[in-house]
């Protein structure tokens, strides 16, 4: 059998949405999520002008020489562009070897390692009674992890930062929308480091006082610190036992880790804007971060992300894979069965997609008892109703821009 064709779908329930199906020439269709947020319709050129084409025919079961053709041939390697476009088709042909042999995917890829996946949510609050309101509607959903993000005072808006229903169902749009048609810019936020380092402590300080010690708490400081600003925050947050500190600084210098490690003990997570193994080289060798942060949309896929996974394995480093609503319900399925195989999953980061983006994309994963599971349905257990797809037209959407006071671009 093979590859009889490649159809790219961009839908927009509530954000944008890149999905590749294939369908192979006994009729057996695959999905997989290319999503690139603000910048999805390179990857859609890439996939359709470019990757599409050299595919039909090929069989549809050599997953692993499709993964390398798309990598190693067009000689220019890596990139997000290039490898959200191989993720989508490797994604796309895991989905059809699983609904070949009738199984969930999590069975091709070694079986169950546990019995769900460890999951945080994302609480947040412009103060900190805010963001405990929001918090308590988290576990009372039974969440055992929460990612929490706060306001500053003295500065208006932070990317990620809204008072959370306190139920705990409040869903967010990280990018800004244009009307249908419309052209659009980005949103601008204001920055400081120097105030945000003398608050966070408080906002831990806040949420352990009304917590106690057992709650696994996290926080994302998105690029944003120097080195030195990186470490001093890890190391005066020590006290309140974080579960980890994510991007603290941007991610384009591994050999920054070092510093940060240096003086602080705090666990480490880094690597959503990765896009491959080498981007971890130095960070798995030297054992400067503790938890994994891609997504198998950004990284090549199931076989991208696998082999990162395995080589954090040799060095104790876990999986805390990337799942904002950016990652389609497809990327997080693939991401869901992943992490129910391998040894070294650590927790699966899980911000629910909106109801109109769950009208188009219907799924078979599972939250209960603060696990997430990926489900029995043979593949990755997500279908996409192309129907209801084509009544949500692409917009331009893209997320904000920081700047520092002095009005220079900053990082986020
Ligand atoms: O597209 C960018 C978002 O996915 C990212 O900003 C969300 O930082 C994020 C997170 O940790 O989920
Ligand atoms: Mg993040």
């Amino acid at each position: 059998m093979s590859i009889e064709r490649i159809d790219v779908n961009v839908t927009s329930p509530g954000r944008n949405f890149v999905t590749v199906k294939v369908t192979t020439s006994d009729g057996i269709v695959g999905l997989g999520d290319g999503t690139l947020n603000g910048r999805e319709l390179a990857v859609v050129s890439y996939l359709r002008d470019h990757v599409a084409p050299t595919l039909i025919g090929r069989d549809e079961s050599a997953i692993e020489q499709t993964w390398q053709y798309l990598y190693r041939s067009p000689y220019w390697r890596r990139g997000p562009v290039t490898m959200a476009a191989v993720a989508a088709i490797d994604m796309a042909l895991w989905d059809i070897a699983a609904k070949k042999a009738g199984e969930p995917l999590y069975k091709l890829l070694g079986g169950a390692s546990r019995t769900g996946l460890l999951t945080y949510a994302h609480a947040s609050g412009t103060t900190i009674e805010k963001l405990n309101e929001a918090i308590h509607g988290y576990v009372e959903q039974g969440f055992g992890a929460v990612r929490i993000q706060a306001g500053v005072p003295g500065l208006d808006q932070i990317y990620g930062v809204h008072d959370s229903d306190p139920g705990g169902k409040y869903e967010y749009e990280p990018a800004g929308r244009a009307d249908a048609g419309a052209a659009m810019r980005p949103t601008e936020e204001t920055w400081d480091t120097r105030a945000y380092l003398r608050h966070l402590p408080t906002v831990f300080a806040g949420v352990r006082e009304e917590f106690g010690p057992e709650l696994r708490l996290l926080h994302d400081g998105h690029h944003r610190m120097s080195p030195i600003e990186a470490a001093k925050l890890a190391k005066s947050l020590e006290p309140y036992d974080p579960f980890w500190l994510e991007d603290c600084t941007p991610g384009e210098d591994q050999a920054v880790l070092r510093l940060v490690r240096q003086h602080s003990v705090t666990p480490l997570a880094i690597g959503e804007v990765f896009n491959s193994v080498y981007d971890y080289q130095t960070l798995i060798t030297e054992r400067l971060i503790d938890y994994v942060r891609s997504s198998a949309t950004h990284a090549g896929g199931i076989t991208g992300l696998r082999q990162i996974m395995a080589f954090a394995a040799v060095y104790g480093i876990r999986s805390g894979f990337h799942g904002p609503t950016d990652v389609s319900p497809v990327g997080m399925a693939a991401n869901l069965h992943l992490g129910l195989a391998i040894h070294n999953f650590g927790i699966q980061e899980y911000m629910p997609h909106s109801e109109t983006t769950l009208s188009v994309f219907r799924t078979s994963y599972r939250f209960e008892n603060g696990l997430l599971h990926p489900g029995e349905t043979p593949g990755l257990g997500v279908e996409l109703d192309e129907e209801a797809a084509a009544a949500h037209e692409y917009v331009p959407a893209y997320l904000p821009v920081n700047r520092l006071r002095d009005g220079s671009v900053h990082d986020w």
